[in-house]
């Protein structure tokens, strides 16, 4: 058995515990492959400090310490886990190679202008221009929802049985609810909501709003 990694998260994230921050798909994996973690939460403050820059160059949670192995970024964190465990990644190697692109394509074509579309409501907040802006987004996250959910069609996961590729893809897609695109496309909100039912997002999603509960406990 791997030693039992300790991940970082937000001491108080600012979704106010509904999912969205990072450190849940990196919960929800090592819940999928039964694997105990532990939880150090950091505030911003400490995020930059030098003792964290050490593990995240740029400052972000999460991290993942594994014994002598310090990982950032969800993608690789994920990947590492799956590679490392059973029931992330199929066996077969063109099915995994299949399974690895569709993480890839999660994170750099789909995730990109659903990224860009956070930073025209909070950082952009107020600008003359945002509005425009905000259009322009949404329109380009719908090319990729579109051309996606053509791809899906009446699938349950993206190719074959549930994999890390879907775990990544929905965590993804997850975060245009709020926007309303998501519920643009039927049969993408059904893959997503399919992926939130399963037992082991639920338990990541219950250990990160506990998390929240109790920073608002403490005052
Ligand atoms: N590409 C990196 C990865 O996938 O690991 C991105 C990591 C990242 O963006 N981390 C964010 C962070 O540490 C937290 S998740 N931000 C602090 C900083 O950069 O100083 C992003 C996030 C934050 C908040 C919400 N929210 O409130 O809804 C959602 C997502």
């Amino acid at each position: 058995m791997p030693t039992r990694p300790t991940i970082t998260a937000f001491k108080a994230s600012p979704d106010r515990g509904q999912g969205l921050a990072r450190d849940m798909r990196v919960r929800w994996a090592l819940e999928e492959v039964g694997q105990p973690y532990d939880v150090r939460l950091v505030t911003f403050a400490e995020m930059k400090e030098p003792a964290h820059r050490a593990l995240h160059p740029f400052g972000q949670i999460p991290t993942y310490e594994e014994g002598d192995l310090v990982l950032f970024e969800t993608g690789g964190i994920v990947f590492h886990i799956a590679d490392t465990r059973p029931g992330l990644l199929p066996d077969e190697p063109n099915a995994r190679a299949r399974a690895i692109t569709w993480m890839f394509a999660a994170l750099s074509t789909v995730e990109q202008s659903i990224v860009e579309l956070q930073f025209v409501m909070f950082a952009e907040r107020g600008k003359s221009w945002q509005d425009e802006r905000r259009a322009m987004v949404h329109d380009r996250i719908r090319a990729r929802m579109g051309e996606l959910s053509q791809r899906l069609g009446d699938a349950d996961w993206l190719d074959g049985a549930f994999s890390a590729a879907d775990l990544i893809m929905a965590s993804v897609l997850l975060r245009t609810r709020g926007s309303g695109l998501l519920d643009e496309y039927p049969n993408l909100a059904a893959y997503v909501a399919r992926a939130e039912a399963r037992p082991a997002y639920q338990r990541a999603f219950a250990e990160q709003l506990a998390v929240f509960e109790a920073s608002q406990a403490a005052g």
